[in-house]
C-alpha cells in the first residue's frame, strides 16, 4: 500500500487549522535541511566546538548555530508564526505581524553525540499567540504544556524521522530520500502501558534523592524485587532518541532534579524539551510528570526554565511517580 505523505496526513487532521498545517510543513522542511547539514558536517569541519557559549553557559557546536539559523529561516517563511523561542537564543525573535502561533524549539538536541556519529534530534512546540498583540514578549510563551497546539521532533539516526501530533494521534514519518518526502511509516503510535526498560544517567546516582534512588534499586532488583520483573537499561544521551524508543516500545525516561545546586530543577528545559515530549507521550497513552504533578500543567516562568522529568509507559511511570514524588522539595 502507498504510504501517505506528511501533507496528505495533515490534510486529514481535523484538530489543525490550515495555518497550523502549513507551519508544521515548514518545520518538516527545516528538519530535512538540518539532516543534510549533519550528514555533510564531517566534510565541512562543522562538528567542533565554537568559541561562543549560549545563554546557559554551554559551549555551542557549529552545528547548533547552523541548525538554529535553518529553523528560523524556514519558519520565518510562514505568516502564521508570530514569534520564536530557541534553546540557542537569549530572547524571543519576532516573526510575522498578525501571526497567531508561537514556536519554541531546540534545533539540535544531544549535540554532544555529534562527534561520535550517534543520534541527535530537533524538538518543536507550537503554542497559540495572544490575540491582537503587536509585539510578542517572552511572557507570551509562559503557557502550560496543555496549551500546545502541536509538538514533535525530528530524529537524525539510521533513518531521518519526524514524529508529531497536531492535537490528535501521534504519527511517525520517515524521510524518503528518493522523493524528498516524509512518508507515514508509524501511524497512531501508542506507548505500551508496561515495559522492562529504563533510561536514566546512572552515573549521577550518588546525588539522587531517596525516593528515586529506591525506585531505581527496585528496577535493578529485577524478578527478585518488588516490581517482579527484570529490567534492562538504555541511555543514548539525546532526549529525542531515548523518548523515541519509549514511544515505539515503551519504558521510562527519567532526568531528575538532584542534590547538586546546578541540578536543583533537573537539566532539561520545559518549553522546548519537556513540554513537547510530554505532549507526545500523553497523546500516545503514556504519562509524564514534573516535580510536583503532571508535566503538562507546569507553566514556565522563564524561556529557559528547567524541570525534572519522568515519562513513558503508563503503569511504570505511575509506580515511579508514587515512589519519588515525595522527593520534591
Ligand atoms: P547536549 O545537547 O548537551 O548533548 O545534551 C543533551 C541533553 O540535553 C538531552 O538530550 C539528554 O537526554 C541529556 O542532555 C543527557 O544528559 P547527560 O549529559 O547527563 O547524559
Amino acid at each position: 500500500m502507498r504510504m501517505k505523505t506528511l501533507t496528505e496526513w495533515l490534510s486529514g487532521q481535523e484538530t489543525a487549522s490550515d495555518r497550523l498545517r502549513r507551519g508544521v510543513e515548514r518545520i518538516g522542511a527545516a528538519c530535512i535541511e538540518i539532516a543534510g547539514l549533519i550528514e555533510r558536517a564531517p566534510f565541512e569541519g562543522q562538528t567542533g566546538a565554537l568559541d561562543s557559549s549560549n545563554v546557559q553557559g554551554e559551549v555551542q557546536k557549529a552545528l547548533d548555530v547552523l541548525a538554529n539559523d535553518v529553523f528560523l529561516a524556514r519558519c520565518a517563511e510562514e505568516p502564521a508564526f508570530a514569534a520564536f523561542a530557541s534553546e540557542e537564543l537569549d530572547d524571543v525573535v519576532a516573526g510575522a505581524a498578525g501571526g497567531d502561533l508561537l514556536v519554541a524549539f531546540d534545533p539540535l538536541d544531544g549535540s554532544s553525540n555529534l562527534d561520535v556519529s550517534m543520534c541527535v534530534g530537533s524538538i518543536f512546540s507550537i503554542l497559540p499567540a495572544p490575540a491582537g498583540k503587536a509585539v510578542i514578549e517572552a511572557v507570551d510563551f509562559f503557557q502550560p504544556g496543555r496549551a500546545q497546539l502541536a509538538a514533535g521532533y525530528a530524529l537524525y539516526g539510521p533513518q531521518t524521522m519526524l514524529v508529531l501530533s497536531v492535537g490528535g494521534e501521534v504519527a511517525g514519518f520517515t524521510l524518503d530520500r528518493a522523493s524528498g518526502a516524509w512518508l507515514l511509516t508509524h501511524p497512531a503510535m501508542q506507548v505500551p502501558p508496561d515495559s522492562g526498560e529504563y533510561a536514566i544517567n546512572a552515573s549521577n546516582e550518588r546525588h539522587w534523592r531517596p525516593g528515586l534512588k529506591g525506585f531505581v534499586a527496585d528496577m535493578k532488583a529485577g524478578k527478585d524485587g518488588p516490581l517482579q520483573r527484570d529490567f534492562n537499561m538504555r541511555w543514548l544521551a539525546a532526549m529525542v532518541a531515548d523518548v523515541h524508543r519509549v514511544l515505539v516500545r515503551g519504558g521510562i525516561f527519567i532526568y531528575p532534579a538532584d542534590a547538586r545546586p546546578k541540578l536543583a530543577d533537573g537539566k532539561l528545559r520545559v518549553l522546548y524539551e519537556c513540554a513537547p515530549m510530554a505532549y507526545l507521550v500523553e497523546k500516545a497513552g503514556g504519562l509524564a510528570y514534573a516535580a510536583k504533578g503532571p508535566m503538562l500543567d507546569l507553566r514556565p516562568d522563564t524561556l529557559h526554565k528547567r524541570a525534572p522529568i519522568l515519562l513513558g509507559s503508563r503503569n511504570l511511570v505511575a509506580k515511579a511517580w508514587e515512589a519519588s514524588s515525595g522527593d520534591a522539595g
